[in-house]
């Protein structure tokens, strides 16, 4: 019993650096996610809103009965959640031809054409899943929440999208602290429909894979300045590739005016930097481009130390381990 192996067996090392190996077992990894009023600010817009806080249990509560392999079930959106997404929709798709990158553009014209996206309807996590498996093999799964670094970038290592699937607080479109749909589908979904990006993706996630605590935090770091928040150079000028940015017109806008500090993206010293999760971030990173990151990515996590080597099989969705 895998959740039982995750809680009880072994050395408390190893209960810390267990990790799935099928995709099934990751119905037992995300056990924690973050809330807000514990882990994050109590100045979540919704914090102070009993409705809010209602629908968004009601909404949760799907991902905490989901198992692998269902159906992720249809959520009926009501007026208000459509109309915060309708304006992020709308504000996100002014902004992405002039701040988003080439890949990323691409993509959201696919996603228009099959998945049906645009401004007064919100897709549902299942159709998407279903179009991203058809071109790179990823799928959603619903999560209740912002989840720890090691079993977000588990999902990864599978091809799995950890999605949530509740729409942010009404009063602020522009910038939420917490994951929600409009994140996932906005600012990620796209570019996992990318086969190089949807490599990229899972390359961090193997990484991940049983590795310590100290060095998840550094991995989680790179993840975060480039899954998250990347930027990279395309024709001399300056693109966002990371999700969060892609999905926060406040967050987007603040890193392109000249109140943002640039770094090139290094991830010995990058992994090293503080990341903020409830406000802006104090500075991003740049590559010259998102293949350059992804290489500078794949030689840091080969400096990362395991007894062990990790491959995965598609076809069966699972992880073979390789002692070395
Ligand atoms: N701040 C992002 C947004 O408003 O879309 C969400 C960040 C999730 C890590
Ligand atoms: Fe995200």
């Amino acid at each position: 019993n895998v959740e039982k192996a995750r809680k009880h067996g072994g050395s408390e090392e190893e209960r810390k650096t267990w990790f799935p190996r099928r995709i099934q077992d990751l119905d037992h990894t995300p056990s924690n996610t973050l809330s807000f009023g514990t882990d994050l600010d109590p100045d979540h817009p919704g914090f102070n809103d009993p409705i809010y806080r209602k629908r968004r249990k009601e909404i949760i509560e799907i991902a905490v009965n989901y198992r692998h392999g269902q159906p992720i079930p249809k959520v009926e959106y009501n007026t208000e959640e459509v109309a915060t997404w309708s304006t992020i929709f709308r504000h996100m798709t002014q902004l992405h031809p002039t701040h988003a990158c080439l890949e990323f553009n691409n993509m959201f014209s696919l996603m228009v054409e099959h998945c049906g996206y645009k401004e007064n309807v919100i897709p549902q996590l299942q159709d998407v899943s279903d179009f991203l498996y058809s071109r790179t093999g990823f799928t959603l799964r619903p999560v209740a929440g912002f989840l720890s670094f090691r079993d977000f970038l588990a999902g990864l290592a599978f091809r799995v999208l950890h999605a949530t699937q509740y729409i942010r607080h009404s009063s602020k479109p522009m910038y939420t602290p917490e994951p929600d749909a409009c994140h996932e589908l906005l600012g990620h979904a796209p570019l996992l429909a990318d086969a190089s990006f949807a490599d990229f993706a899972q390359q961090i996630g193997l990484a991940s894979l049983g590795v310590s605590d100290e060095c998840i935090k550094r991995l989680g770091v790179c993840f975060w300045y480039t899954f998250e928040f990347g930027l990279c150079r395309q024709d001399g000028k300056l693109r966002a590739y990371g999700g969060a940015l892609l999905s926060s017109f406040g967050e987007l806008e603040h890193c392109f005016s000249d109140q943002s500090v640039m770094k090139p993206f290094d991830p010995p010293k990058t992994a090293l930097e503080e990341h903020p999760i409830t406000k802006y971030q104090h500075v991003y990173f740049v590559s010259e481009s998102i293949e350059e990151a992804k290489q500078k990515l794949l030689d840091y996590t080969k400096t990362i130390p395991r007894s062990f080597v990790v491959s995965y099989d598609p076809s069966d969705r699972r992880i073979e381990i390789i002692n070395s």
